[in-house]
């Protein structure tokens, strides 16, 4: 089969809810993957963030294969042995109580908003068809319904029925619209959630001290602060959660994508026994939530963090790529902007000189990366990569992006 013939096949069979890149994968390895026809490529998007800890790191992928050939699923009918030592292990590390696990990030922020309309009722004292939730104009939070219902970005939402009710979006990075909001709504507000740094809004950083002040507006109205680090968190951005550049400790705190290194879905929401306990038995689920695969797969993935110093060297090539970005001469790179390894580059499109063009030259110069809201390239690779390997993926933006002089 050539390239074409896979492309052609997804497209026949599959739904067309995405629009790849014209690149076939089939083997990957720490920060590089390589293509059908073996033609290797450095992974500039780790699966939006997912796979942090390299492409089949062998600690994490050992995990796995062990695990599976003991005890898959138990389905939580039962205990299992496991479990209990994946949940001890993820609250000590993050520092929380309690643990509520999940699979996908989408099913974590849905768990979220259910845990903090339930605390806002029972422990706030809200009237059950009153209670609100305040979210973030350019926010990414996943696909179920409600949660597009936060979303403003007609792609997401439009044209998919009635929404769900409850929600109030201010915008991003202004600190006073919610002090404004609260003013109004504080006593029937459960809680304000946020991705600590707008992954799909195109890697935008929020001013300092924006996390830290809007932490305070929540605790001085008793609303909780819910941080979405599904793409943030485990170390991308240079600290083990984006939170930790300000030094915020979320009442709620949302991880997904690299908790299991992009082995397989593992996403858990994390909390405090006052807000985790307001959930009681039968109120919640997933059959797949917590299975022991995953748990054994968490463990390893998140030691890896840990071991390999991932954070610190996140921060440091991070700032290496950032400064040889900003390096570049070209008339069609508007600005450089992120945190660590979670970094965007603003394009000035011009016909035949788009962001996915520019995509596609990297890619032929052995880069993958992959545009967003039309002019915004996302720059994200494995945290596993070494200096030199950054500097050889550097030089080769640099060709993709001489091609257009
Ligand atoms: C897609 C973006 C990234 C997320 C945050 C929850 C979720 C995500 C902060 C849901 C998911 C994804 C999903 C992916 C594209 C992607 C994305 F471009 F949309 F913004 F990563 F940059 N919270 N992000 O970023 O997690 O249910 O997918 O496990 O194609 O939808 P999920």
């Amino acid at each position: 089969m050539t390239p074409n013939d896979y492309i052609a096949r997804e497209d026949k069979y599959g739904a067309h809810n995405y629009h790849p890149l014209p690149v076939v994968l089939e083997k990957g390895k720490g920060v590089k993957v390589w293509d059908v026809d073996g033609k290797e490529y450095y992974d500039f998007l780790s699966a939006y963030s997912a796979v942090n800890q390299g492409h089949c790191h062998p600690k994490i992928v050992k995990a796995l294969t062990d695990q599976a050939q003991i005890l898959t699923l138990t389905s939580r009918a039962f205990y299992n042995n496991i479990l209990g030592e994946y949940e001890e292990f993820v609250t000590k590390y993050f520092g929380y109580d309690k643990v509520l696990p999940m699979n996908t990030g989408a099913e974590a922020d849905e768990t979220a908003l259910k845990l903090a309309r339930r605390w806002g009722v029972v422990k706030k004292g809200i009237p059950n068809d009153q209670v609100k939730i305040i979210c973030c104009e350019g926010n990414f939070h996943g696909r179920t319904i409600t949660i597009i219902t936060m979303s403003n970005d007609p792609d997401s939402f439009a044209n998919y029925g009635p929404l769900t009710p409850g929600f109030i979006r201010i915008p991003y990075n202004d600190s006073s619209a919610l002090e404004e909001v609260l003013k109004e709504h504080g006593k029937t507000t459960a809680a304000f959630i946020l991705e600590p740094i707008q992954g799909e809004a195109g890697v935008f950083v929020p001013d300092e001290g924006y996390l830290k002040k809007t932490y305070e507006l929540c605790k001085k109205n008793n609303v909780l602060f819910i941080a979405d680090e599904v793409q943030t968190g485990i170390a991308r951005t240079g600290k083990m959660l984006a939170c930790d550049h300000e030094g915020v400790r979320p009442d709620i705190l949302i991880l997904g994508k690299a908790v299991s290194g992009g082995v397989m879905p593992v996403s858990c929401v994390l909390a405090d026994d006052e807000i985790m306990l307001t959930i009681k038995p039968g109120e919640h689920g997933s059959t797949f939530g917590g299975n022991p695969v995953a748990c054994k797969v968490a463990i390893a993935a998140l030691n890896v963090i840990k071991d390999e110093k991932l954070a610190e060297n996140a921060e440091k090539m991070g700032k290496i790529f950032r400064d040889e970005m900003k390096a570049i001469k070209t008339e069609m790179i508007e600005l450089v902007r992120g945190k660590g390894l979670l970094n965007a580059i603003v394009i000035r499109n011009k016909p035949g000189k788009t962001a996915w063009d520019v995509c596609l030259a990297m890619a032929e110069k052995g880069v993958l990366a992959k545009p967003t809201h039309g002019n915004i390239i996302r720059f994200a690779p494995p945290l596993v990569i070494t200096e030199a390997e950054l500097r050889d993926a550097i030089s080769r933006i640099k060709e993709a992006f001489k091609l257009f002089e």
